[in-house]
């Protein structure tokens, strides 16, 4: 790490002038305007308590990181599930929510694992992280598979219904039944009603042929429409609601005990960054891997932790005995340079998290001012 690099002095409104990345430029904002460099690491059980931890934390954060598989109760539903409540939380309190699922796979894998499946979490992350040990195709494949995404989600779903009486040839069953693409309720339904008298249906008459015909139309605002209910759009005032895009953190470097990740791996990481600007946002990493002279990564550091109040701030920091190890908000942003920590149990196990949250939130933000002062 060059201690000189410009944007570890440079105020964080002002790297989001420069930004690569919108989310990253509204991330720098939201920063200045809540006066918070701190990522919540939501680690708990259930859903319920998710979303309560979110809502009571919400105003000290600008990032919450979510384990969506460790959460019991997980709702998938993509209108009213728990990655849909997640959402307007965020919009709310003004945070942006990580998914720490730290893909490693072929491209092809990932590509499916971010977009699909039972959590769909691109619908409801705006931040995932990626541990590039596969190579650095898998970084391409991810950007390229939210840009697809996003294509997407910027047109709104229009239906229209149409009753008619069928044609012979419009109930011939093998017709188009392969194509996956009519099978996306987003994009094509056909249904019909048989007779209901005719139990087996074999010989029955068609009477009547829905159809369900749904184009997309071009919207302007960022959010997922279809997700929005009444009295769920509460925006967190003096900024903008976050941008559409999505964004991915690179896993250049772990917090915890005898990590195998070389420092081969780690430059491997600033490649693939510097290549994919367009989505990758910057690191999960425990130092400032800004050396390039334009380089404007921003960096997100878990292993992180606070003495209990009135101890000694320099003091050791005991790790959790399973190979995680702890620095204070100071030495990670003023020594190592890093922009945001992410704190989970030191937050999350005190007696009262939403003001344990504001104790991190106010530590982490003048550890950032004395950086750059
Ligand atoms: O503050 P803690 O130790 O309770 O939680 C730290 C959180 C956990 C880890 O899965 C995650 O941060 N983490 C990561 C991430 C964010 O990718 C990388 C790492 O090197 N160490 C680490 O602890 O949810």
């Amino acid at each position: 790490m060059s201690e000189k690099h410009p944007s570890l002095t440079m105020a964080f409104g002002e790297r989001a002038k420069n930004a690569s990345h919108p989310l990253t430029d509204y991330l720098f904002r939201l920063m200045e305007l809540k006066s918070s460099n701190l990522c919540l690491s939501a680690d708990v059980y259930t859903a319920r308590e998710l979303l309560s931890l979110a809502d009571k934390a919400g105003p000290s954060i600008v990032v919450l990181k979510t384990h969506y598989d460790l959460i019991s109760g997980w709702d998938y539903n993509p209108q009213t599930g728990t990655g849909a409540k997640l959402a307007t939380l965020a919009r709310k309190h003004g945070f942006l929510i990580f998914e720490d699922r730290k893909f490693v796979d072929i491209g092809k894998t990932v590509q499916m694992q971010y977009t699909a499946g039972t959590a769909r979490i691109i619908d409801w992350a705006h931040i995932v992280n990626a541990n590039i040990d596969a190579g650095k195709d898998m970084v391409r494949a991810m950007t390229e598979a939210a840009a697809k995404w996003k294509e997407r989600i910027n047109y709104e779903v229009k239906t229209s219904v149409t009753v008619g009486t069928p044609v012979s040839d419009q109930f011939d069953d093998g017709e188009n039944g392969d194509d996956p693409d009519r099978l996306d309720p987003r994009e094509q339904y056909t249904g019909f009603t048989r007779d209901s008298r005719d139990v087996d249906a074999r010989k029955g008459s068609i009477v009547s042929i829905t159809t369900v015909t749904q184009s997309f139309e071009s919207v302007d605002s960022p959010r997922l429409s279809k997700n929005i209910n009444e009295g769920d759009d509460i925006v967190f005032p003096g900024i903008e609601e976050a941008p559409s895009d999505r964004g991915l953190l690179l896993l250049a470097q772990m917090s915890t005990k005898g990590c195998l990740m070389t420092e081969e791996y780690t430059q491997a990481c600033v490649e693939a960054a510097r290549e994919n600007k367009g989505f990758v946002m910057g690191y999960v990493s425990q130092e400032s891997l800004n050396t390039a002279p334009d380089d404007n990564f921003i960096h997100i550091t878990p292993g992180c932790k606070l003495p209990p109040e009135g101890e000694e701030e320099n003091g050791h920091l005991e790790g959790d005995g399973l190979g995680q190890q702890y620095n204070t908000p100071a030495k990670l942003i003023c020594i190592k340079g890093v922009d945001v920590v992410i704190v989970g149990r030191g937050i999350i196990l005190a007696g009262d998290p939403p003001s344990e949250a504001e104790r991190y939130r106010k530590k982490a933000w003048k550890a950032y001012l004395s950086r750059v002062a």
